[in-house]
C-alpha cells in the first residue's frame, strides 16, 4: 500500500490513460484508507465523566446567573469573593524578583532550601528527627505531587499489603492516586452522619481490624471533605493504636494552619506520632495555606530509621521521580522558602494564614445564624463546629441539586461546601437558598 505514489509524482507522459485513471483510483483509495485509519486511532475512547470537584467548576462557568456562588473547590476568597494573594507573597516576590536569580533546572529532589524549611514548619525546627539526620524530604509537585511520589514509593519499596487505608470519606483524589500504582483502596470509619462529627469508636474499632504492617493514611488537620478532626486526646489514642497493630501512617497535610489558624496547633498529629516513635510518611501542601495553588508548591518525606537507610530511601525516590518530571518548578520554591526565612516575612504570613482561617470561622458562624433567622429548625451546630475549609452539610445529594438547578450554587454532589468561597455579601442569600432546598 506505502508503494502507491501520489498521483501528481507519475511521470503522465509515460503512462496510458487507464493506467493513469486506475493509479488515481489506487492513491485515492490509499488516501481514504489513511485518513479513515488515522480518524480511528481512539475510536475505542469512551467518554469520561467531569472530575467530581474541578467539574463542578466548570459548571458554575457556564452558568449566567448574577447570584451564583461556586462553593465546590477548595480554594480560598477573600471577602468580595475574589482570589486572594497573601501580602507575605507578594512582598516574597518583590524580594525573588530584585534579586535576578536565574531559571536553571533543580535537582531531581527539588529546592534543597524549600525542603528544610517546609519539614521544619511540619515537624518543628527543632524535632530530634531533623537533627539527626532521618527525614528524605523532596518537593513534590504540590501535595497531589507529593502524594503520588509516596504512592509510587510505596508502591515499589513497601513491604506490607498493597493496600492504602483511607478514612471514608476522604478527598476524592486519594482513591485515584492509590489505584494508579496498582494499590487496593480499603476504608476505614471516620465520619459519623448522625453527629456530623468524628466517628471516634468506630475509627478505633475498624483500625483495629487493620492487618498488621499495612499501611494507612490520615488526614493531618482540617479533614477533606468533612471538616472533622479528631480532638487531641483522640489523635493520642489513635497514635498508640496504630504503633500496637505496626501501620505505616501515611499523613497528608494540605490545611496546615488553615483548621485553627495556628501552624504549630495543627501540625499536632504529626509531631504526636513522631514523638510516640512512629516513622511516617508525609505529604505536604503550600496551596491553601501561602494561597499557591498554581504555583505547586509541596513536599514529600519519609522518616526513616537512621542515616544510612536515608540516604538508600533518597537515591529510590530520585530514581521514582526522574521518569516522571526530571525536577520540580522553581518559582512556588523560592516563594516558600523566602517566606519561611525570613523573620519578618515568616510573622508576616503567620498573621496572613490567621486572616484566612478566621474570616473562614466568621462565615461559619454568619451561615448558621442566618439560617436560623431564616427560620430552619434544622440542628446546623455541626456548620460552627467542623473545621477548616469545608463544612460537609449533610445536605442530600438531591437538595444539592436543587440548590444548584434552582438558586446557582454550586457545590459537590456530597453536599460539602467550600466555606472558604463565601462572602459577607452572599451568606444571606446562600442561608436563603439552603433553608429552601432543605426545610
Ligand atoms: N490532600 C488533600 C486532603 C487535599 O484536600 C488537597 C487539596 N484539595 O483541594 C481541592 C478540593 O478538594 O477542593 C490535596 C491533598 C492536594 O492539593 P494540591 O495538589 O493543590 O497541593
Amino acid at each position: 500500500m506505502l508503494s502507491a505514489r501520489p498521483a501528481q509524482l507519475v511521470n503522465m507522459a509515460s503512462v496510458s490513460t487507464a493506467r493513469l485513471i486506475s493509479l488515481l483510483k489506487t492513491n485515492q483509495a490509499c488516501v481514504q484508507h489513511v485518513s479513515s485509519r488515522a480518524s480511528s486511532w481512539w475510536s475505542g475512547v469512551e467518554m469520561g465523566p467531569p472530575d467530581a470537584i474541578l467539574g463542578v467548576t466548570e459548571a458554575f462557568k457556564r452558568d449566567t446567573s448574577a447570584k451564583k456562588m461556586n462553593l465546590g473547590v477548595g480554594a480560598y476568597r477573600d471577602d468580595n469573593g475574589k482570589p486572594f494573594v497573601l501580602p507575605s507573597v507578594r512582598k516574597a516576590e518583590e524580594i525573588i524578583v530584585s534579586q535576578k536569580l536565574d531559571k536553571e533546572y533543580l535537582p531531581i529532589s527539588g529546592n534543597a532550601d524549600f525542603c528544610k524549611k517546609a519539614i521544619g514548619l511540619a515537624l518543628g525546627d527543632n524535632n530530634p528527627v531533623l537533627a539527626d539526620g532521618l527525614n528524605v524530604t523532596v518537593q513534590g509537585i504540590s501535595g497531589t505531587g507529593a502524594l503520588r511520589i509516596g504512592s509510587a514509593f510505596l508502591s515499589k519499596h513497601f513491604a506490607g499489603p498493597k493496600v492504602a487505608w483511607l478514612p471514608a470519606p476522604t478527598w476524592g483524589n486519594h482513591v485515584p492516586i492509590f489505584k494508579h500504582v496498582n494499590m487496593d483502596v480499603q476504608q476505614y470509619r471516620y465520619y459519623d452522619p448522625k453527629t456530623c462529627g468524628f466517628d471516634f469508636n468506630g475509627a478505633l474499632e475498624d483500625i483495629a481490624k487493620i492487618p498488621e504492617g499495612s499501611l494507612i493514611v490520615l488526614h493531618a488537620c482540617a479533614h477533606n471533605p468533612t471538616g472533622v478532626d479528631p480532638k487531641k486526646d483522640q489523635w493520642d489514642e489513635m497514635s498508640s493504636l496504630i504503633k500496637k497493630k505496626k501501620l505505616l501512617p501515611f499523613f497528608d497535610m494540605a490545611y496546615q494552619g488553615f483548621a485553627s489558624g495556628d501552624v504549630a496547633r495543627d501540625a499536632y498529629a504529626v509531631r504526636k506520632f513522631l514523638d510516640d516513635g512512629h516513622r511516617i510518611l508525609l505529604s505536604q501542601s503550600f496551596s491553601k495555606n501561602m494561597g499557591l495553588y498554581g504555583e505547586r508548591a509541596g513536599a514529600f518525606s519519609i522518616i526513616c530509621s537512621d542515616k544510612d537507610e536515608a540516604a538508600r530511601v533518597m537515591s529510590q525516590v530520585k530514581i521514582l521521580i526522574r521518569p516522571l518530571y526530571s525536577n520540580p518548578p522553581l518559582h512556588g520554591s523560592r516563594i516558600v522558602a523566602t517566606i519561611l526565612g525570613s523573620p519578618d516575612l515568616h510573622s508576616m504570613w503567620l498573621k496572613d494564614v490567621k486572616g484566612m482561617a478566621d474570616r473562614i470561622i466568621s462565615m461559619r458562624s454568619k451561615l448558621k445564624a442566618n439560617l436560623e433567622k431564616e427560620g430552619s429548625v434544622r440542628n446546623w451546630s455541626h456548620i460552627t463546629e467542623q473545621i477548616g475549609m469545608f463544612c460537609f452539610t449533610g445536605m442530600t445529594p438531591d437538595q444539592v441539586e436543587k440548590l444548584t438547578k434552582e438558586y446557582s450554587v454550586y457545590l459537590t454532589k456530597d453536599g460539602r461546601i467550600s466555606v472558604a468561597g463565601i462572602a459577607s455579601t452572599n451568606v444571606e442569600y446562600l442561608a436563603h437558598a439552603m433553608h429552601q432546598v432543605t426545610k
